[in-house]
């Protein structure tokens, strides 16, 4: 199914603390990558960008939703958006936007296929709810929404499916907040932070990942680009040092890449507008390539 691709870009950036993720989508598709995925054989279908209608400022609401007035019918729109690629026969690839995304885009996922996994790679756990959020940033929430764990009007977006908290993997998380290593405790989540992928090396977490996960036939990929060191992809809203280098990056998402149960993939996070020469949005095309089965050599 990976030679075959629908991609959709989701320019959102109401859930992040710094606008600029919006240019996320158009700033990769501008490194050539889709005529690169073409060069290598693979179909590829492209849906476009959905139209968001983003804001400049930041406001905030007594729910603790920063910009909750446009975001959530947003992330409505979202989930309805994605669920129509999954009409197709194909491979999903979403390039974002801010990681509010991924609750709309999961939930896709979660209707479609019984019982779902979700490999999350990301410096943070976005695993906050309104009430422990310090910042009331809604990209730093989803993970608690897939899990039912936030207000209902952001839980039941997309439809009141759930993540089980025991089908969840974190990687390369190492800036977490007080809130979140609760949850992360109290629900048993399985995580591999940097200091276990610097013990077992990438082959190995790809492995552990892929063991833990088992007995599950469907597993979604979301890649946060701030799972990178951010010396190396300095192109997101909050960077975070002692991640992923590059070579660990295209290595962790080339084996991914290889697994038949990984039934999707989103790169989230890029954001041009605090970038070096678009650096950011060449590192996330090489990724992606890396996930697409481009060889090394
Ligand atoms: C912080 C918060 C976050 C992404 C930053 C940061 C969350 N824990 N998520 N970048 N993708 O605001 O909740
Ligand atoms: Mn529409
Ligand atoms: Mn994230
Ligand atoms: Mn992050």
């Amino acid at each position: 199914m990976k030679d075959n691709i629908s991609v959709l870009g989701i320019p959102i950036d109401l859930g992040a603390s710094t606008i600029g993720t919006r240019l996320g989508p158009d700033s990769i598709r501008l490194t050539g990558l889709l005529e690169e995925l073409l060069d290598m054989g693979l179909d590829i279908y492209d849906f476009g960008n959905i139209d968001i209608k983003n804001s400049n400022k930041k406001i905030k609401f007594p729910s603790n939703m920063t910009n909750e007035d446009r975001l959530l019918p947003s992330l409505s729109h979202i989930n309805e958006e994605v669920e129509k690629i999954y009409q197709r026969q194909s491979f999903p690839l979403i390039l974002g936007g801010d990681h509010s995304l991924v609750l709309p885009s999961f939930k896709a996922f979660l209707k479609k296929y019984k019982n779902p996994g979700l490999i999350y790679i990301d410096a943070h756990a976005d695993i906050n709810t309104e009430k422990s959020s310090p910042t009331g940033n809604v990209h730093g929430m989803p993970v608690a929404a897939l899990m039912g764990l936030c207000s209902n009007k952001l839980n039941n977006i997309g439809g009141s499916y759930k993540l089980n908290p025991q089908n969840l993997v974190y990687i390369a998380i190492r800036d977490i907040d007080k809130g979140e290593e609760l949850i992360i405790k109290e629900k048993n989540i399985k995580y591999f932070s940097m200091a276990d992928v610097y013990k077992y090396g990438i082959e190995e977490i790809v492995r552990k990942s892929m063991v833990y996960l088992g007995n599950l036939s469907s597993i979604y990929l979301s890649f946060d680009i701030d799972s990178m060191d951010c010396d190396i992809a300095p192109g997101t809203g909050v960077p975070v040092r002692g991640g992923l280098n590059y070579n660990q990056a295209r290595l962790i998402l080339s084996l991914f890449g290889k697994e038949e149960k990984i039934k999707g993939f989103e790169l989230v996070e890029v954001n041009p507008s605090l970038d070096d020469k678009n650096k950011t949005s060449e590192i996330a095309k090489e990724l992606i390539l890396a996930f697409f089965g481009k060889s090394f050599i």
